[in-house]
């Protein structure tokens, strides 16, 4: 069973998560952050994950290391649910359309954490989540889950914007994780 739970607590953040690969699309996500439970449950349903995510935290001063340290253990999380990554098809990618704004991500689990994203917002906030964080999020994702994560999008409308990035993750995870075989896809032969 590709699954794991972590759960993370420090003097800002106390966060746990429980994360099915092979799951039906199920979140159960309370961040205290409408629009960012809103793009953590369209990442669940569109990588037909199962997610539950219970974060509390420091949002009286911002919502910086809530997000940060959900990032942190979504990316740990994901990595010890992939095991050695037996099997795997390694490499994603997904363009995924929002109306006018349209997300592109590709990945590689090989096991070599980079980000290069390419997302700009008009807004410092869609709701009570900071534009700026997307970036930051995705940088912890990646960096824990030692996942080299490319993402880019283009558009007008920073809601339209996000969600589009999340859901092209969401897809491009989805076809990364897909079982193809036994092996380990590497001449290196570990992942
Ligand atoms: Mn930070």
């Amino acid at each position: 069973m590709r699954k794991a739970d972590i759960s993370r607590k420090t003097s800002e953040t106390d966060i746990s998560i429980e994360l099915d690969l092979d799951g039906e699309g199920v979140a159960d996500i309370s961040t205290g952050i409408g629009f960012f439970d809103h793009m953590l449950t369209a990442f669940t349903k569109h990588g037909n994950f199962n997610l539950i995510i219970e974060a509390t935290g420091d949002l009286i001063v911002d919502d910086h290391h809530l997000i940060e340290d959900t990032g942190i253990v979504l990316g740990q999380v994901l990595a010890e649910a992939l095991g050695n990554k037996a099997g795997i098809a390694r490499f994603g990618e997904a363009r995924i359309p929002m109306d006018e704004a349209l997300a592109t991500v590709a990945m590689d689990l090989g096991g070599r954490s980079y980000l290069v994203i390419d997302a700009e917002f008009k807004a410092p906030k869609v709701g009570e989540f900071s534009t700026q964080m997307v970036n930051h999020f995705f940088e912890a994702v990646a960096q824990n889950a030692k996942m080299n994560l490319h993402a880019h999008v283009y558009g007008d409308n920073d809601h339209h914007k996000i969600e589009a990035l999340f859901k092209a993750f969401a897809y491009a995870l989805r076809r990364a994780i897909i079982i193809e075989g036994n092996e380990i896809k590497s001449t290196k032969g570990v992942l």
